[in-house]
Order: structure tokens, then sequence, then C-alpha cells
């Protein structure tokens, strides 16, 4: 991140932004679970030791409300059409975008991450403009052509551009809160028990995706569109939650651990590879500082019951 000021180059347009607001739905859709005790964590082969998954151990949860979807882009513009909420990213000036996502004419002026080089630093790019800012101006899924009248499936698609101090102030604005990393957890098990998908222990049963994550040579040939999906795509898992793994890693309100104070972030993305990063499953974690914002990150709300 830079730290610059752009105040002006990714500010949303507020006609798109009325617009996209207009098209949150008037109620969350939120799960009650009745909580009870569940094994969290992985040792199994496809665990990361080292990221802390294990060991594995059971644990008591309190019953609580969590989103069935992430938060998606209409409901993020209509938090921002209200309180002018401007994000991290745009305090910033940047944002970290997939290299094959970033905007038409923007990757020469986009330098790469050093030690991750499929990410890109665009100026400009926000929750408003995923890839940069494009020639027109308008918001567009990253790695399509949407614009104007796709608005409104962009709509239904996971906000993300989005730091944990964003999450936070969108959940306050609606008085929810993120998931605590075990009640993320017991909720994407979805009542399995130790299995590594929300759907149980085949990646793809049948050959058949279940999620979002990144097909073919991982990062330069996809044999599939890279980007995000709508929040509601996928079949949802036992209990009613669609996407926990893939689509958008998801904030949560813990910390790494005892040394790390860094929020949690759970579920993987559109980006995750078995090839290098199989983060796509129940017990995988990750961390951020809560000021970083990447093209493919989100959250989902919860609420004490
Ligand atoms: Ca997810």
């Amino acid at each position: 991140m830079s730290g610059r000021e752009s105040p002006t180059a990714s500010a949303p347009d507020r006609q798109l932004l009325a617009e996209l607001a207009a098209l949150a739905p008037q109620d969350l859709a939120m799960i009650g679970l009745s909580g009870g005790s569940f094994l969290m964590g992985s040792e199994d082969p496809l665990a990361y030791p080292d990221d802390g998954e294990g060991p594995v151990r059971e644990l008591g949860i309190e019953g609580f409300a969590i989103g069935a979807t992430t938060v998606t882009v209409a409901e993020f513009a209509a938090f921002v059409h209200a309180t002018g909420h401007r994000t991290d990213a745009e305090t910033h000036g940047d944002s970290l975008v997939f290299t094959g996502l970033v905007a038409e004419g923007l990757a020469e002026t986009s330098p790469s991450v050093q030690a991750t080089p499929w990410w890109r630093q665009v100026t400009g790019a926000t929750w408003f403009h995923p890839g940069g800012p494009g020639p027109t101006g308008v918001a567009a899924v990253p790695g399509s052509t949407l614009e104007g009248s796709n608005l409104e499936e962009w709509a239904r698609h996971p906000v993300t551009h989005v730091s944990h101090t964003d999450a936070e102030a969108y959940a306050q604005w609606v008085g929810a809160r993120l998931p605590t990393e075990v009640e993320w957890e017991f909720a994407s098990r979805g009542g399995l028990e130790q299995q590594p998908y929300p759907w149980g222990s085949v990646r793809e049963p049948g050959g058949v995706a279940r999620m979002n994550t990144f097909a073919g040579v991982f990062p330069s040939r996809p044999t599939a569109p890279v980007g995000t999906v709508p929040a509601d795509a996928f079949a949802p898992n036992g209990f009613g939650l669609h996407n926990t793994t893939g689509n958008v890693w998801e904030w949560t309100s813990s910390h790494f651990s005892a040394h790390d104070q860094r929020p949690v972030l759970r579920g993987g993305s559109y980006m995750c590879h078995d090839s290098y990063c199989r983060r796509y499953r129940t017990s995988a974690r990750s961390a951020a500082t809560p000021d970083t914002s990447l093209g493919h990150t989100g959250f989902r709300l919860a609420l004490s019951l």
C-alpha cells in the first residue's frame, strides 16, 4: 500500500452507487444456529499445521446467527450510499488485484508484489472498481466486460477490496458483527464432523465443482473464468450457507494466535489452487492486517441471539 491520498480517482459515481444500492435486499438473510459442541480444526493430510489448523479440539458454542452469504456489492453500496463511508482502499489510493483481473490498460502501471507476483498493486482499485478504474468508469465484474445493464448481476457478487475496518463499519451500521473464527468454522462445517469441505470428504464429487476456486494451472493458465461469482452461487451446505469455502476469503473477529494479533481470514477464494494453496477447506486459516484490502477478500455477518 502506498499510503498516498487519492481523493477523487476512485470515488464511486453517485448515479451508479444509487442504482446499486437500490438493488440491495430489504432484509438480511441470516441463519439461526442453535450451537452445541463440535470438533474444531484439522490434523488430516490436507491441513497446514503451520497455519494452526490443529490440534483438533472439542469446543462448545452458544447459539448465534450467521449470513447465508457474504455481504454483496449491492448491500455494501447501500451502506456507502447512506453513510458516505470511505474504504481503506480509497484512503490508501490502491489495492491488490489478481494479475489476470487488472482492468485493461492498467497492467503496465501496476507493479507486481515481489513475493507473490500474481498480485498487482493497482491505483484506484476499490470495491466499486475491483479491477481498477476502467475506461468508462463503470464498475465491472473483474475478468468480464459487465457494465450498465449487467449491474443486477454484479450487485449479487460479494463485495471485495474491503478491509477488516471496513467490514466492522458495515456490520455496526446494520446492527450486526463479524463472526468469531469458531462460529465461522462451526457454520461452515454445516453439521458434518471433521470433513475438509462443507459438503463432505471429496473436493469435486463426480468431477463437478462445488465451489469457486482456480481451475487450470495457477496463475497464468486458467481453464475457467477467474474472479468472483454471485454470493449465492453453488448449493448451500447443511446449514444453508453458500460459498464458505472458495469465492472470497472472509474476515472474522478473531486473532490469528497469541503472538499474531492480525484478524483471521477463513474459507479461501477464487485464487486458491491445490498447487500452491489448498486453503479452500473448512479448517484453513489465514490472516492480514486490519487495514488490508484485497480483490479476493470479503466478509459475512453474524449476530448474537
Ligand atoms: Ca468464502
